[in-house]
């Protein structure tokens, strides 16, 4: 049985896809439910609306946004729902990426995004945090998040066993 769902991740096009993969893998690799949908605030804002109230319903604890250019995506999610929000800009634009980081880190005060770098390190890194935010309340998940430093501080290849 597939685990139920903890991570809603949303990107702004399916050409934001082949970037999100190591955030993929890397929540496999801690065990926790996730599912990504392509859903434009620019283009579908009515759609993003309802899939967050439906996400939530379905129990997702922590949303991740990724998009590129003008990346309005995070802000929005964050402007949609009280549950933490992860903020990936991502490049592919004329400016390389720093447009989708000013875009996402930029937020007004009351309406915060937790914003990585840009690109797929950032998109890894999404998934470490929703990670470590949802180990507050999960002591499985924190002895996972800890064995996984400790691997990382002896300078192991790095790997994470959802079962161990
Ligand atoms: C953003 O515009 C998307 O997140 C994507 O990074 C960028 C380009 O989108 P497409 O024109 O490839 O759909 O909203």
């Amino acid at each position: 049985m597939s685990p139920s769902l903890r991570v809603a991740v949303i990107c702004g096009s399916r050409s934001d896809l082949p970037a999100l993969r190591g955030c993929f893998e890397t929540l496999d690799a801690y065990g926790l439910g996730w599912e990504a949908s392509v859903i434009s605030a620019h283009r579908q804002p009515e759609a993003l609306r309802s899939y967050v109230r439906e996400a939530e319903a379905r129990g997702a604890q922590v949303f991740v946004g990724a998009a590129g250019l003008a990346a309005h995506l995070p802000g929005t999610l964050a402007s949609l729902t009280a549950l933490p929000v992860i903020g990936v800009p991502l490049d592919g634009g004329a400016l390389g990426g720093a447009d989708a980081l000013y875009a996402v880190v930029q937020m007004p005060p009351g309406v915060p995004v937790a914003t990585m770098a840009i690109g797929s390190a950032g998109a890894k890194n999404a998934a470490h945090l929703a990670a470590r935010i949802l180990a507050l309340a999960d002591a499985d998940l924190a002895a996972r998040l800890e064995r996984f430093r400790a691997d990382q501080a002896a300078g192991a290849e790095v790997a994470i066993d959802p079962r161990a």
